[in-house]
């Protein structure tokens, strides 16, 4: 029985290094299984117009894997692993947040480029633009300590940077990088 238990942790860490390409920085996920599930797809840029925004899609999956947040460091080398170029792409991130306080939270968004948030099926920032470091804020979000919320977030990639942060705060939590309370949803067959 405790040989079975070695083995299957075994598979789980070796699974863990197989999801995560090495020189990975903050977008590792970490052990304890926390982060964002993420999709990631290929675009394809509009010749006769670079800023077309209708070229973001979601219809050419190139791959996916776990990231730890969202703390704004360069996706280049995930995307450029996945669709061949870090230039016109986009991804999709889920996960879980679970709030410490029953309190009012506001979410705070930058990136290069654009972007969307959901919480629990609503969508509470829309900046589906190709521009960059243009900060977005939630309206206030009514939560409860302890209770699980789904959490989605949409990104495009044009060209140049491409990074995202989301941080949020309450009367009680100081502004921080949503971290330690994403879980992602482990698809780990075995
Ligand atoms: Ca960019």
């Amino acid at each position: 029985m405790r040989r079975l238990f070695g083995i299957v942790i075994a598979l789980i860490l070796i699974s863990g290094m197989l999801m995560t390409p090495t020189g990975a920085s903050a977008a590792d996920p970490t052990i304890e299984g926390h982060g964002l599930w993420g999709e990631f797809y290929k675009c394809e840029k509009n010749p006769d117009n670079r800023e077309d925004i209708n070229v973001f899609k979601f219809d050419d999956f190139r791959g996916e894997r776990t990231i730890a947040n969202l703390n704004g460091d360069s996706f280049a080398g995930i995307f450029t692993q996945f669709s061949g170029t870090a230039d016109y792409n986009t991804a999709r991130f889920t996960g879980t947040i679970v709030p410490k306080y029953t309190e009012d939270y506001t979410f705070h968004m930058v990136g290069d480029d654009g972007f969307r948030l959901w919480i629990n099926g609503a969508l509470v920032i829309d900046f589906w633009q190709q521009k960059w470091e243009v900060p977005q804020v939630s309206a206030p979000i009514s939560l409860e300590a302890g209770k699980h919320y789904d959490i989605k977030v949409e990104y495009l990639q044009g060209w140049g940077g491409t990074w995202l942060k989301m941080e949020w705060e309450s009367a009680s939590q100081p502004r921080e990088i949503v971290f330690l309370s994403l879980r992602f949803i482990c698809r780990m067959t075995m």
